[in-house]
């Protein structure tokens, strides 16, 4: 680590004096500190700029939404400081600090009496998370979305991340294909499946929204004591994107019981009761604005999801573990497994889950 926190935080607006910087939750991008002050806790970050080429322009994004959220959420009224993410200003008045060495770091506003999430602990709080990303999503439906930069370049694009494996494994440059190899014949064997979203939004079957695109469990902070999903937090990738992408990343980290880099695959499975909760909670929200081609599509952005992360994994692990943090050596390794044992699952109960997703959307008409 080639930064101080301490003074790194002196160019920020912060109210008290700094007390300590203690690592914090479990993010895999970037870099999160909880910072403790005599008066007060914030989030410090310092931004991932190898994954985030442009920090500037991911700090504009987070500005203009968070304002845009702030006005929605006062009109109704409710709380701004705790139901959506407060950045907090430098000195200068601006949103992110870059040091001599080329860090970015941010601060925001520590939201209390709330956390986050790594498995499902109550199907209730599932509920609510699906309910809350639905009303992100409503939230920002007249959003401007050509005032957003795309802050990844084709993000979700699974043909992409095909490809991106295809080519790590053809380089092979850490000699881990070997070791490997069913996990890749895994991801080879649905190269078809890997243009089924992509492919209808381009033919314009299914509309482009502003979405959050990393709607992960521990992406929103679910209330203490309310339990409701009081805030959607890491905005980073809100960008133009499909609904679908948003739907199946919930499902593909919510619905497994398990951590995501379980190392006995024998635990690992896609809760279809969860998968259920999840989808009541989601189509609550989002009934009027879902179009009939996406409902068809909520149970296969699922897997595909799935599928799209796993391979991301593999990719890194096959390139050296350079994108996702990593804590121990095959950690990405494992993670890849689990996502293909969902996806295997899924794949099994495919029919049913879309059998459940016609019937609580039929149930909603
Ligand atoms: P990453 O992009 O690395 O996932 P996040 O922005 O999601 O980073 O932050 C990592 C974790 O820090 C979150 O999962 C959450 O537990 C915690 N966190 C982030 N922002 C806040 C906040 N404003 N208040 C409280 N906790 C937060
Ligand atoms: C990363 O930043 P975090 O930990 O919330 C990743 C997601 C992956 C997820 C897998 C910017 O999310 O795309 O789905 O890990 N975020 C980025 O757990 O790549
Ligand atoms: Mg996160």
């Amino acid at each position: 680590m080639n930064y101080d926190i301490k003074k790194v935080s002196s160019n920020f607006k912060i109210d008290g004096n700094f007390i300590s910087a203690e690592p914090y939750g479990e993010g895999h991008i970037n870099s999160t500190f909880l910072l403790t002050t005599d008066k007060k806790q914030y989030i410090f970050q310092r931004i991932n700029s190898d994954v985030f080429k442009n920090p500037p322009e991911v700090m504009e994004n987070i500005i203009l939404v968070t304002e845009y959220l702030r006005n929605i959420i006062k009109e109704n009224g409710g709380d701004v400081k705790r139901e959506t993410l407060t950045v907090i200003p430098t000195l200068d008045g601006a949103s992110y600090y870059k040091d001599e060495n080329d860090n970015y770091f941010r601060i925001y506003d520590f939201i209390t009496g709330a956390k986050t999430y790594q498995t499902v602990e109550k199907p209730e709080d599932f509920y609510n998370a699906a309910k809350s990303f639905g009303r992100f999503q409503n939230m920002l439906n007249s959003f401007p979305s050509e005032k957003l930069h795309e802050t990844i370049k084709n993000f979700h694009n699974t043909k992409i991340r095909f490809e991106n494996l295809v080519k790590a494994a053809e380089k092979d440059e850490f000699g881990r294909l070997d070791e490997v190899r069913e996990a890749y014949e895994f991801a080879l064997k649905r190269k078809d499946d890997c243009g089924i979203i992509v492919d209808a939004i381009e033919k314009g079957e299914i509309p482009l929204r502003v979405t959050h695109n990393d709607t992960k469990l521990n992406n929103i902070m679910i209330d203490d004591e309310t339990h409701e999903g009081i805030c959607v937090i890491d905005l980073d990738t809100v960008m133009p994107g499909s609904l679908l992408y948003d739907f199946g990343d919930s499902i593909r980290f919510g619905t497994n019981p398990c951590e995501e880099d379980e190392h006995d695959l024998s635990k690992v499975y896609m809760d279809i009761n969860l998968f259920e909760v999840y989808l009541k909670g989601f189509l609550s929200e989002l009934k009027d604005s879902i179009t009939e081609k996406e409902v068809k599509l909520l149970a296969m952005s699922a897997k595909l999801m799935t599928l799209e992360c796993g391979m991301r994994f593999l990719t890194d692990y096959l390139e050296g573990d350079v994108y996702f943090k990593t804590h121990y050596p095959k950690q990405n390794l494992y993670r890849t497994g689990t996502q293909f044992k969902m996806v295997a699952d899924m794949e099994e109960k495919m029919d049913e889950m879309n059998k459940i997703a016609e019937d609580i959307m039929g149930g909603l008409r």
